[in-house]
């Protein structure tokens, strides 16, 4: 059952019962109404409290049921308040730990509401492209005030309970057992005589409501760009101010109605499901046994390793940090303490967490002192040779049941493992740069790592705050795989007829971040090229275009040079078009032959979009992925990839396999056709009318 029912001196309690988060889906919903009549046609009982059990009150309406029959099932949410604050008895709403959403909007129906301290109290439906949908727009206002509730609805964010205890929405803070105090407080108001306060009727009290309200919308307005939902709520709050509570609450269904069939709606989504997903790998149960990490060791505290460092001690672990030199080492500790210092400077530190986090760090130049880590993660230089040193002396050193992880971005996690006595302790952990900021951690999953190892990590993952997704071994694994098939096509439109500035500014239009040109500028053109001599060794008949070599011959690498696809004034990352570029870019077309021809910027999404789309797929197929919303949390967290898109694969079901395979048949027709054989799965994906997430 999703909803117990008892009685208790005297008050009706129904206990909200539907782990994890008692979300109201249909079930829930029907035994709340259920609840409610049974009390109602109970003469011992004289009032009811809602409480939920486990880790919530609610976390709102169940998002799985979206855009399915169940959502509209009678009786819906709104429904099930109806007949709450229609109650001839009082309700009392007993929260602790989450009210949030559909949740929040069941407790307002309520008559009065009892808190516990610590509960994160919150409308986030803006953070899945909707917006409250069940009275959460005109009632908070009425609970806690308009600028309050504007602020939460706008951005989502929990407040905690304790700091809203002088507002009407809490009648009562508990200091005690929640349930106790509630039963309590039931019992007073149930030998009151009605009818009892409904949030519905108070007013929305503020000096200059409307003045506020243009305010927030003049602030949001720019925030908003992608995103049609925040303003959809300050719509939804303002109608209440301006036409009452009914008029109010019918402008804020015709609004959800409306955002949750938007695709930014449904990106939001799949991206929240997507994150919770990556955690789970499909033959590793969450039964799994973890390993205990309580002390990191990091090798080499170069930019990479200093970063990933930080992590940890960030999350409070202890960290022993290895180089080979003292001046190294020193350059290292000073890097993160300047990292730390200008955290503190924007106010985000204080001075004291700082000496408290460097005071985690252990630097040391000996191996042996790395012998009471738990983890060790390796940041040294990209050499199967430097990486077999390493890891030789790690195998003398680390104790027993340690876990050995390499940080390389573009080696073979096998290999690596295969220089230690102990592979099935060895696997990938790939962050990304600057690896104290990124949220995204590839893990990478070698052919005899332990399922232990990859459970501890996936762990460990959420304690230092990162996005971890899991990755078979191959070359580039999932991201820098994608990627490299995506800057071949950039390439090969430069030569084709494109410049840098209309291929960054297009892709840029579509959403990324940061176009090919400027992200090559950034991470040093040198990067890509020694990638690409390896693969001209690899593999001889893959086509690239060789404008990118012509360009690091003349030593432009990027930033750090001050010049690449861009020029740049000393001191400025602002990319500034190159007449020296573009005129080499005209010539080498020219030398190859090719007559350059307008492309329009629709081609240029198309083309580096599908160049990701179409290895995705091949990255199902392998099974180097689990599955398609692995590669977008990869994108979206990683990669700059447009949220409100969903991340590559996500976005090829929106547009549609039929149409994606159609598209790459029509470029594999053109120059550089090799590129474009449409993987196995998306033909076959295409065929049978469905998409990669269905
Ligand atoms: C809404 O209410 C609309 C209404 O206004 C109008 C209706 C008409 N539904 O995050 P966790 C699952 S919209 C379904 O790892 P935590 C989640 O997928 C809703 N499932 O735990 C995961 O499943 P699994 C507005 C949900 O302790 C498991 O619960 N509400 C929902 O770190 C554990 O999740 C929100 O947007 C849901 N609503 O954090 C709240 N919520 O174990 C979104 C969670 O299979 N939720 N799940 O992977 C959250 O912010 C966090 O999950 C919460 C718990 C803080 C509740």
């Amino acid at each position: 059952m999703a909803v117990d029912y008892t009685t208790r001196d005297g008050i009706a309690v129904i206990t909200l019962n539907n782990p994890p988060v008692n979300g109201l889906g249909f079930s829930t919903r029907l035994g709340i109404v259920e609840g409610l009549e049974k009390a109602q046609a109970d003469a011992s009982v004289s009032a009811i409290v809602i409480i939920g059990a486990g880790k919530a009150f609610s976390g709102g309406a169940d998002i799985t049921e979206f855009n399915t029959p169940k959502a509209t099932q009678e009786p819906t949410l709104h429904t099930v308040i109806k007949v709450v604050e229609g109650s001839a008895k009082p309700v009392v709403a007993a929260i602790h730990s989450v009210a949030m959403g559909g949740g929040l909007e069941l407790a307002l129906g309520a008559h009065y509401r009892v808190a516990s301290a610590g509960a994160q109290i919150a409308l986030p439906e803006v953070k899945l492209g909707i917006l409250p949908g069940a009275g959460g727009t005109q009632r908070l206002p009425r609970a806690v005030g308009l600028e309050t509730a504007l602020n939460m609805i706008v951005s989502g964010a929990p407040v905690m309970s304790e700091k809203l205890a002088g507002t009407g929405l809490f009648d009562h803070m508990a200091q005690g057992d929640l349930l106790d105090e509630a039963v309590k407080f039931a019992q007073k108001v149930g030998a009151q005589s009605g009818p009892h306060p409904k949030v519905r009727d108070r007013k929305i009290e503020h000096p200059n409501a409307e003045g506020f309200i243009q305010f927030a919308r003049n602030g949001v307005t720019p925030l908003a760009k992608n995103f049609p939902a925040p303003l959809k709520c300050i719509d939804a709050v303002e109608a209440g101010v301006k036409l009452g509570f009914d008029k109010g609450v019918a402008v804020e269904r015709e609004c959800f109605v409306a955002l949750v069939q938007t695709p930014e709606s449904r990106a939001l989504r799949h991206a929240f499901f997507g994150e919770r997903a990556a955690s789970k790998i499909p033959d590793v149960p969450s039964s799994t046994p973890v390993r205990k990490i309580e002390r990191v060791g990091v090798i080499g505290a170069g930019t990479m390793g200093g970063g990933i460092a930080m992590n940890f001690v960030n999350a409070g672990l202890p960290v022993t940090l290895l180089e080979t030199k003292q001046e190294a080492l020193e350059r290292g500790l000073a890097t993160i303490r300047k990292n730390y210092e200008s955290a503190v400077k924007k106010g985000r530190l204080t001075a004291e967490k700082l000496e408290e986090r460097m005071a985690l760090i252990t630097p040391t130049l000996a191996y042996e002192d790395l012998k009471e880590a738990d983890l060790i993660i390796e940041a040294v230089f990209e050499e199967l040779g430097v990486k077999e040193q390493v890891f030789s002396k790690l195998d003398q050193v680390a104790k027993k049941g340690a876990i050995l992880a390499s940080n390389t971005s573009t080696l073979d996690v096998n290999k690596i493992a295969a220089f230690t006595k102990r592979p099935e302790d060895v696997v990938g952990m790939h962050f990304f740069s600057p690896a104290n900021v990124m949220k995204l951690l590839e893990v990478v999953r070698g052919a005899k790592t332990s399922k232990d190892v990859l459970a501890t990590v996936m762990q460990l993952a959420k304690k230092i705050k990162k996005t971890a997704v899991v990755s078979g071994v191959c070359d580039g694994f999932i991201g820098n795989r994608m990627i490299e098939q995506y800057l071949r096509q950039a390439l090969f439109m430069l030569e084709e007829g494109a410049l840098p500035a209309q291929v960054d500014r297009a892709v840029e239009k579509f959403g990324f971040a940061m176009g090919p040109f400027r992200m090559s500028d950034l991470a040093g053109n040198d990067i890509g090229w020694a990638i690409r001599k390896r693969r001209y060794q690899e593999k001889p008949d893959l086509k690239y275009s060789k404008i990118a070599d012509r360009l690091c011959e003349t030593g432009r690498f990027g930033q750090k040079t001050g010049a690449g696809w861009y020029d740049y004034k000393a001191g400025d990352r602002t990319a500034h078009p190159s007449k020296i570029v573009d005129e080499m870019i005209v010539a080498y077309s020219k030398e190859q032959g090719v007559t350059r021809r307008k492309i329009s910027d629709d081609e240029i999404v198309e083309r580096l979009v599908l160049a990701l789309v179409n290895e995705g797929a091949l990255i199902l197929e392998e099974g180097i992925a689990s599955k398609a919303s692995d590669i977008d949390m990869v994108y979206l967290t990683g990669y700059g990839f447009p949220l409100y898109r969903g991340g590559p694969m996500l976005y090829a079901d929106t547009v549609g396999l039929y149409n994606v395979e159609r598209a790459m048949r029509k470029y594999a027709a053109q120059t550089n056709g090799e590129a474009w054989k449409p993987a196995a799965r998306v033909t076959e994906l295409a065929a049978e009318g469905r998409g990669f997430n269905s």
